[in-house]
């Protein structure tokens, strides 16, 4: 094992972010030192989730509702806390926006100094938590435009193309951190018995086209006729597999890894559908571009919508280039 340990690659998490930017650009520190304080919370979340059957307070509803009108799991409560408490006298940001609060919340003592805002979604899939199955964590980071007089954090009113970063991590078999600083997707794989994220795949490209659709069918009465018949269209095809496993980022993974088609579309009840721009779609359209791959809603490139407001929806088609365009073709 020491011998295997020696040989080893061991390119951490921020070590790989200095290296991505130059450490010639000062801007390089602080990108590392923010990339290695979402890890820390991600770490946090992770030794949390692997252990929650034996803790008293880890499972289960708190009894509220967010924002978005949905009722709130202890595990989100929890990580949405982490990442805040992980940003506090970091000096590094300023603001952050989750889908967990209403308002963007300041960090008062780093706000003078802070340039960057972090939105995430501190736990996605979240209703795979009581049930054991792969859940994940959603972040982007922008810089913030402008004085922020008024608190609401209105420059982050514009378009997926003014991420400076943005990645997820995935609490699956193994607890995995992926990124993009706009340089191609890397993806780290956590050690446990090191407690580091280290380097498993440099430049992840999506597959061209792929084997797998994800959608979740039940909604199938719901959606407008030209999904239904893309979904019948792909029925009629040989060798298409569909995998859903209420965890965005979980899908996502298998098809950044393995190619294929994420689609979340708007539904007659719900025109914008369910996933939220800025927390969720538009940092996995920053992830899939950067991979060759492709993000729309059917109609716009995802990274072009501007959000309306902080909490905005839109529809999602996400993966394969050639799977994606398939889709968008039944939207015309
Ligand atoms: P959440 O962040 O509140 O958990 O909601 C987002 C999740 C996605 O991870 C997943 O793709 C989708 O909602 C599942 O929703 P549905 O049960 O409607 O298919
Ligand atoms: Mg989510």
């Amino acid at each position: 094992d020491q011998e295997s340990d020696i040989g080893r690659d061991l390119t951490t998490l921020s070590r790989h972010v200095l290296s991505q930017i130059g450490t010639h650009d000062p801007d390089a520190y602080d990108m590392s030192a923010l990339m290695n304080r979402i890890g820390l919370a991600g770490k946090m979340v992770s030794r949390r989730l692997s252990r929650a059957g034996l803790l008293e307070d880890a499972l289960g509803v708190t009894g509220d509702v967010n924002v978005q009108g949905e009722s709130v799991k202890k595990m989100d409560q929890y990580a949405n806390r982490i990442f805040v408490r992980a940003f506090e006298q970091s000096g590094l940001v300023c603001r952050l926006a989750s889908e967990e609060m209403e308002k963007p919340y300041y960090i008062p003592e780093n706000c003078p100094i802070g340039r960057y805002t972090l939105l995430f979604d501190p736990i996605d899939g979240s209703s795979n938590i009581d049930a054991n199955l792969a859940v994940g964590t959603i972040f982007s980071v922008r810089q913030q435009e402008g004085i922020d007089t008024t608190g609401d954090a209105d420059d982050l009113l514009q378009p997926g193309h003014k991420q400076v970063a943005a990645g997820y991590i995935l609490y699956g078999s193994s607890t995995m951190f992926v990124y993009t600083i706009g340089k191609g997707v890397h993806s780290f794989t956590l050690d446990p018995s090191l407690g580091e994220f280290i380097l498993s795949q440099e430049n992840v490209q999506v597959p061209e086209s792929g084997s797998t659709y994800s959608i979740n069918e039940g909604n199938y009465c719901h959606w407008e006729e030209n999904i239904r018949e893309y979904i019948r269209h792909l029925h009629r095809q040989p060798g298409y597999s569909a995998r859903y496993s209420g965890a965005l980022v979980a899908d996502f993974h298998r098809i950044l890894f393995q190619g294929g088609v994420f689609l979340y579309p708007g539904m007659t009840t719900q025109p914008e559908g369910k996933l939220r721009l800025l927390y969720e779609s538009a940092p996995l359209a920053f992830l899939i571009t950067q991979a060759g791959g492709l993000a729309t809603t059917g109609k716009v490139d995802i990274m072009d919508v501007v959000p309306p407001k902080l909490h905005a929806r839109t529809p999602l088609i996400v993966g394969s280039r050639k799977d994606v365009e398939l889709a968008t073709s039944f939207m015309k």
